[in-house]
């Protein structure tokens, strides 16, 4: 199912009763992203979406990777909440609305709540089950922090519901997931979340450094294999929800710092010559040939910072480790 299908069944599962039309909107989901993904393998370029990355032994493997010695984002922004809390908390102050996009199970947010002390958590994430239980959990943690968990897909438009108050929102957006969307998908996405802001909002968000190019090829080219493999899950995703015929060993992870376009791109390549058939398709691949997976862009504060002001947000403040590879950017809504 793509995420909108999934948002749409879940939404569809409060209140409503039309069984006939729930089931539609699912099949016409899954329509949607069989045709989405075919369209991908079949462009010249092939290239499929990062999101298909997350089933759930993907999600398993990429919290694998946050343990790699090679992947430094995970621990460096960590210790950059660890180090510098404590400021971060005087700029923005207490009694927010926390926003969290993107909150899986809620622990950087939960994190930060005895410093911000924020009157109203509101995560957000696509599984609404994954969600409702991190947070059953964390109320009992923080019974004095009201919590509106809430389903939504964020690569489609949104706005809020009425019980999330309008001042003082903080929108919280960690782990470099921004550097999965080309700059200009970067200022689309943080437009909407300006958007969604009023004067007094802000935003807090984690943003991966441009570094050496060695020290990112490794992040994603570990020695032991775990983003080649996380990288190859995405072909048994793709068999299961296209009816796809990748036969994995057939394939090799290749991942490379591409200076020029600043980011890191993930390919999956073909070992020899191949032909792959789904419901509905086929295409031949020569040997060599590649599907782009991925791509990751690394900033500088400087490039970042005009990002933001693009989206209609100012930098107040950026928290950096001692090598400055990793930000940590508090930045106001800009008025206009
Ligand atoms: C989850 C998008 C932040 O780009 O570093 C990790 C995903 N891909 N290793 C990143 C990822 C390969 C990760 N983000």
């Amino acid at each position: 199912m793509t995420r909108t299908a999934v948002l749409r069944a879940v939404q569809k599962d409060e209140g409503s009763s039309d069984e006939a039309s729930n089931a539609d909107r699912i099949a016409h989901g899954d329509r949607a992203a069989v045709a989405e993904i075919a369209a991908g393998l079949l462009a010249a370029d092939a290239r499929t979406s990062p999101k298909y990355l997350y089933d759930s032994l993907g999600s398993k493997l990429f919290e694998a990777i946050c343990e790699l010695p090679e992947y430094y984002p995970t621990r460096t922004e960590a210790s950059i909440f660890a180090q510098h809390g404590e400021d971060m908390a005087r700029r923005i102050g207490t009694g927010s609305t926390l926003i969290d996009l993107g909150a899986g199970n809620c622990a950087k947010a939960a994190g930060l709540f005895p410093l911000l002390q924020p009157q109203h958590y509101v995560p957000i994430d696509i599984s609404r089950e994954f969600l409702n239980e991190a947070v059953s959990r964390l109320q009992q943690r923080f019974p004095k922090i009201a919590m509106t968990p809430l389903a939504l897909d964020l690569s489609a438009p949104f706005s809020l519901p009425a019980q999330v108050g309008t001042e003082h929102r903080l929108f919280f957006y960690p782990g470099s997931s921004i550097g999965n969307f080309a700059p200009h998908e970067a200022i689309a996405f943080l437009r909407q979340v300006r958007e969604n802001a009023s004067a007094t909002g802000g935003l807090l968000i984690g943003v991966d450094l441009i570094k050496d190019a060695e020290v990112l090829d490794a992040a994603y080219d570990d020695a032991i294999g775990v983003t080649a493999a996380f990288n190859l899950n995405m072909l048994r995703h793709l068999n299961h929800l296209i009816g796809a015929d990748f036969d994995v060993r057939q394939w090799q992870h290749v991942a490379f710092f591409n200076a020029d376009e600043s980011r890191i791109e993930m390919h999956l390549e073909a070992r020899h010559a191949l032909t792959v058939r789904w419901q509905g398709g086929e295409r031949h691949f020569a040997r060599g040939e590649r599907i782009h997976t991925e791509d990751s862009y690394k900033y500088t504060r400087e490039s970042f910072a005009d990002v933001l002001a693009q989206a209609g947000f100012a930098a107040d403040a950026v928290w950096t480790d001692a090598d400055g590879w990793f930000a940590v950017i508090h930045a106001r809504a800009v008025s206009d």
